[in-house]
């Protein structure tokens, strides 16, 4: 039983994973990371798994690492981080997985979120990479996810400063898909995922997979990937499946072949 987050099936095909450490607003020790990082390579194994809901609370999604842990670790310590392989294992996940936000998602927080693919926000949630006022810089794609997702200018402010941007600033800049009122996040989350999980999971993990490519690769490159993958599903029984659907006027049932 994992002991800082809580595991929920609500919908069809989809899993909720609630982040549950609310004496530091959800900050990111490393057993929460570690735990989360197995919990993802359970859903991912999991067939019946399609879709993963991430959710905080309504005052933190993430307050960022775990301050009290990183000041007992010295170079030695951070040069063997056992975070480093669990915040890979967190952002290789190979399912769709949808952030729902509220409150403050700061540093790793912030860093958890960009790991998701669809982020629905609450109108008072607050991101920020405020690292740089413990002396330190983002550590788990802070710099690299950031930029990407919201362009140099606003990735630099929020990176030297440290200070936070609102929900809204955070949508309009491309961090976020969708902005709710706060207490409906998790609900709408839980709808999106809900939709995607019933789709054809084939084509699912392989529009993700080729979306994930168009930011870290070349066009040639990632067109070249596009085009494997809409052949490689040309051979799918999904495929006869929707288009038969779509000809027959019916819901298309999907089984994953
Ligand atoms: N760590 C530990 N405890 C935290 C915490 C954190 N990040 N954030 C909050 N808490 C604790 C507070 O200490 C307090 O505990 P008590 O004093 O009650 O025992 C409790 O949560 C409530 O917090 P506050 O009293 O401060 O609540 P407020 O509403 O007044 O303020 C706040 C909320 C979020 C503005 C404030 O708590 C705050 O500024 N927190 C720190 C935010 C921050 O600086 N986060 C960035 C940390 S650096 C790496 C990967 C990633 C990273 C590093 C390495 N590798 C792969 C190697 C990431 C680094 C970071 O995220």
């Amino acid at each position: 039983m994992p002991r800082y987050l809580v595991v929920q099936a609500p919908e069809d095909g989809v899993r909720l994973i609630t982040l549950q450490r609310p004496e530091a607003l959800n900050a990111l020790c490393t057993e929460l990371l570690a735990e989360l990082a197995a919990e993802l390579e359970s859903a991912e194994r999991d067939p019946a798994t399609l879709a993963v809901v991430l959710t905080g609370s309504r005052k933190a999604f993430a307050a960022g690492a775990d301050i009290r842990e990183m000041a007992e670790r010295d170079l030695v310590g951070i040069l063997n981080d056992p975070r480093v392989a669990h915040w890979q294992r967190i952002a290789s996940f190979a399912k769709p997985l949808i952030a729902a936000v509220n409150g403050f998602a700061l540093g790793g927080g912030c860093e958890l979120v960009m790991c998701a693919d669809i982020v629905i926000a609450g109108e008072d949630a607050r991101f920020g990479q405020p690292e740089i006022n413990l002396g330190i810089i983002p550590g788990a794609g802070g710099t690299q996810r950031l930029l990407r997702a919201v362009g140099k200018p606003l990735a630099m402010q929020m990176v030297l400063t440290g200070d936070p941007i609102t929900a809204r600033q955070a949508q309009q800049a491309g961090l976020v898909s969708e902005l709710t009122q706060p207490e409906l996040a998790v609900e709408r989350a839980l709808q999106v995922a809900a939709s995607i999980a019933r789709k054809a999971p084939l084509a699912v993990r392989l529009a993700k997979e080729a979306l994930l490519k168009a930011g870290d690769t070349d066009l040639a490159t990632g067109l070249r990937f596009e085009r494997h993958a809409f052949t490689l599903l040309a051979g799918t029984v999904d495929r006869d499946e929707g288009i038969r659907a779509f000809q027959e006027k019916r819901p298309a049932h999907f089984l994953g072949q």
